[in-house]
């Protein structure tokens, strides 16, 4: 930017802020606002600007015609804004001069901000990185999803124990959104289908007798990197009908109605706190039909402003983010038959070439199933066309394969025992024309363990996209020590393009470079070690490893084989004299399911040994345990770019891609890991000499269950092992309270230990032995650094975004990026 147009832009918006502080929020006296004002100010004068490159974008998309994709999903873990848009919008250098200026410091802004918690994990973190890069290729992509007025609950520990508080994030104000009533949605639901015939004696079912939830959209700007496309998510808050409340008024029965307008705006109260299927919650699956509905009657209706509704696959694209939205299907049947008159085939056409879908996981029960008596209560008119999608569909496959009866029940939408219930997998896949996975290993397994049938009967519509995470938030915002430290050796291009990072090779042998690169994992260190006292009261010191593990806690992703490490280290430091060679800080972070007692049990159990270490003089000079509350997105960006060590543990099989072992990567953090999920992808692209790959591989953990996998069998074999379950049964970590860990006992023992902590131990003990030694080695560890940092190209999801658009949307990136 030039020096006037800086000077300009500085102006505007000082004028701006200044504008709103007066007639925005009416502040009083501009020399006593609070943080909150001053940043809700700055945030409505930078709203103008992505407002004027929305509209913009807008006017483009129209007039050229350009498809538009929508991705629906009912999780968007967007994190803070302010910071993430400036940078975006090149104005990061204007913004604080203005505010300066006007005496506000926008460092402190930045953390006034609210971190938008409207997701669990992965799933939701992985629909805000494809946003950011569908705007940076200049794509027309758009979020749709709920706008939960409470986001993922608050975490804290009570005498080590979680606790849950309710987290109202719009509490001051929601400043980024724009609400749009006048493109608000009126959705039917309950009531019950009337059978009615034709004039002309054809079937024309009625649905009747409905009531009314109205959707209103709040939209957020999503700013794409070079201040060309400004796309938006659009949230919808569920608000109850007056005019259907009105008829209860006028029979007198005015509580009633007001009760009833309250229960509907409950459909968007809060999202649900946990990561798997939490079972046949009525709310939920209004949650889900709601937002669908919402989002496709705004899509249908743009649609028609331009267009025909038969050429709807030509102009629009809609991704299924899982199953949650698995509605879409025969709620796009309905409408297209129901409203625009449509024939079953030529509405079955259009629906399954504009639907998508993508799985994320591949536990059995993880796969979402409805119980069908409670469709037909809520959905009545959509479970006939279930059921007729089902039938067709089920024909088809009799036709293929006459007399396989264990076949057709294995793909019918409807599963039978031991009650009838809808599967939303079968009713994705059969209602999408692309169904893909979202690593290589996890596409591989869903195609070959979970739905094998399915992908034999559709040769082609099965497909990998390896997931990836924008280096825009992840390095560029999160890390700017190491962002400068690159640009000024390499130049900015892996700000678009991260494959550019590979010149970064060439210092590998450059000392004073790798110097330069340990001075700045060591000042992100101090940075995190004070975020660290200042939320826990713990002491780490930036001199010794950090080896983190930031997730949500599951027994499949094995925090306890890391708890289980450490409590070994702590015995055989205090009972055998054992030394580390590198002195050892463990940071977790992550939030346990309210209702998971066993992950809330090792949550405990991590903070137990936190405390018992952290005080013990024999050992806390060479390990230390935090367990850092309330883990979320800007706790994260704190974490990252302090870690060496990346723990990616899960039971080989079970995690479908992982994300976090990506950004853990990019910030120049080491792997160790099992080959599961995308850390196979890792290994290919790192080598093997820069990662530490150990435990049982999937096929492994799959062919040793199958032989009869007992745990017993390490117990009594390693007198480690023997010592350190027959510990945990004896209390040595429960602080007082008799018992309090005989269920992990039991979990890794009597229960059969079905994750396989136990078989995987000897080979994770070696490995950390290894690391242990290798972080002494300072050159050298600082190189694999490096390469690291180098080799992430693959793992950006502007590659992933390229070739959902290259293979399942049918769009051109306006802004051209190159795929091998
Ligand atoms: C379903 C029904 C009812 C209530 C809740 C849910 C529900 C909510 C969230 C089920 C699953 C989720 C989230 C899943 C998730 O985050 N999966 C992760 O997705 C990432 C992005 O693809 C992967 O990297 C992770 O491996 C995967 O675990």
């Amino acid at each position: 930017m030039s020096t006037d147009a800086h000077a300009k832009l500085v102006r505007r918006l000082k004028k701006s802020i200044n504008y709103h502080l007066t007639y925005t929020i009416g502040s009083k006296d501009v020399n006593s606002l609070t943080q909150e004002e001053q940043y809700t100010a700055l945030v409505y004068a930078v709203k103008e600007l992505t407002t004027d490159l929305q509209l913009e974008t807008e006017a483009r998309v129209k007039d050229n015609g350009t498809k538009r994709v929508y991705y629906l999903s009912l999780e968007f873990l967007i994190g803070r804004l302010l910071g993430n848009n400036l940078h975006n919008l090149g104005v990061m250098k204007a913004c604080k001069d203005a505010a300066e200026s006007l005496g506000f410091n926008l460092s402190d802004l930045f953390e006034t901000e609210l971190d938008p918690a409207l997701g669990n994990g992965g799933l939701g973190r992985l629909a805000a990185c494809f946003l950011d890069s569908m705007a940076t290729l200049d794509i027309a992509g758009y979020g749709y999803g709920i706008n939960y007025e409470y986001g993922l609950f608050k975490q804290s520990f009570v005498g080590g124990q979680q606790r849950e508080q309710p987290d109202h994030w719009m509490m001051h104000g929601a400043p980024w959104q724009t609400e749009r009533p006048q493109e608000a949605v009126r959705i039917p639901i309950y009531g019950r289908v009337d059978h009615t015939l034709s004039s002309d004696g054809e079937y024309r079912p009625v649905w009747v007798g409905w009531r009314t939830i109205v959707g209103v959209p709040h939209d957020m700007p999503v700013v794409g990197y070079g201040r060309k496309t400004v796309n938006y998510l659009r949230l919808y808050s569920a608000r109850s009908s007056d005019t259907f409340d009105m008829e209860i008024f006028n029979q007198g029965d005015y509580i009633q109605a007001v009760q009833q307008k309250i229960q509907t705006e409950t459909v968007s109260k809060v999202l649900y706190p946990s990561d798997s299927v939490d079972a046949g919650k009525e709310l939920r699956l209004i949650q889900e039909y709601f937002f669908v509905a919402c989002a496709l009657r705004d899509i249908v209706k743009r649609h028609l402003e331009d267009h025909d509704i038969k050429t709807l696959p030509e102009h629009v694209a809609i991704q299924l983010n899982d199953t949650h939205p698995a509605l879409a299907v025969p709620d796009l049947m309905r409408m297209l038959m129901d409203e625009h008159d449509l024939s079953w085939d030529e509405a079955w056409h259009i629906t399954t070439n504009t639907l998508a879908f993508t799985n994320h996981t591949l536990l059995p029960e993880a796969l979402e199933r409805w119980p069908v008596d409670l469709v037909e209560h809520v959905l009545p008119r959509h479970l006939e066309i279930i059921y007729e999608i089902n039938s067709r569909f089920l024909d088809e496959v009799k036709a293929a394969y006459p007399g396989d009866d264990t076949r057709l029940q294995k793909m019918s939408i409807i599963e039978e025992t031991p009650i009838r219930q809808v599967r939303m997998a079968n009713l994705s896949i059969i209602g999408s024309h692309s169904v893909n996975g979202v690593a290589a290993l996890h596409t591989k397994l869903l195609k070959a363990g979970l739905v094998p049938e399915f992908n034999e009967f559709y040769p082609g519509k099965f497909n990998n996209k390896t997931n990836g995470v924008t280096q825009r938030r992840w390095v560029m915002s999160c890390n700017p020590r190491l962002s400068e430290a690159i640009t000024a050796v390499i130049g900015d291009q892996w700000v678009t393009h991260l494959s550019a990072m590979r010149d970064l090779e060439k210092l590998t042998d450059d000392s004073a470079f790798l110097d330069l690169l340990k001075s700045i994992k060591h000042q992100n260190k101090a940075d995190l070690s004070k975020f660290i006292y200042d939320t826990t009261r713990v002491k780490t010191d930036p001199n010794s490893m950090f080896d983190v593990q930031i997730k949500r806690i599951h027994e499949y992703k094995r925090q306890l084989l890391n708890a289980l490490h450490i409590a070994h280290l702590y015995l055989s430091i205090v009972e055998d004299g054992a030394q580390l060679h590198s002195p050892r800080t463990f940071i977790f972070s992550g939030k346990a399911a309210p209702g998971y007692y066993i992950a809330k049990l090792i949550v405990k159990f991590i903070n137990n040994l936190a405390t018992i270490i952290n005080a013990d003089p024999r050992v806390r000079d060479q390990i230390r345990v935090v367990f850092i509350p309330d883990y979320k997105v800007s706790v994260a960006e704190r974490i990252i770019p302090a870690a060496d060590l990346s723990e990616q543990i899960s039971t080989a099989g079970y995690e479908a891609s992982g994300t976090g072992n990506m950004k853990l990567a990019m910030n120049g953090a080491l792997t160790v890991g099992t080959l599961d999920g995308a850390n196979v992808e890792m290994l290919e692209e790192v080598g093997e000499d820069n990662i530490y790959i150990f435990g049982l591989k999937a096929n492994e953990v799959l062919d040793l269950r199958a032989q009869g996998y007992n745990p017993y069998d390490y117990y009594h074999n390693d007198t480690r092992l023997k010592r350190l379950l027959d510990a945990i049964r004896n209390d040595v970590f429960c602080r007082g309270e008799q018992g309090l860990f005989i269920p992990i006992y039991d979990l890794l023992l009597t229960a059969g230990d079905f994750y396989m902590n136990l078989a995987d131990f000897d080979a994770y003990t070696k490995i950390q032995s290894q690391i242990d030694v290798d972080f002494l080695k300072d050159n050298e560890w600082q190189r694999k650094s490096l390469l690291n940092v180098a080799r992430m190209g693959k793992f950006s999801s502007d590659r992933t975004i390229a070739e959902y658009a290259r293979d399942i949307w049918n769009v051109t990136p306006g802004n051209s990026f190159a795929l091998n």
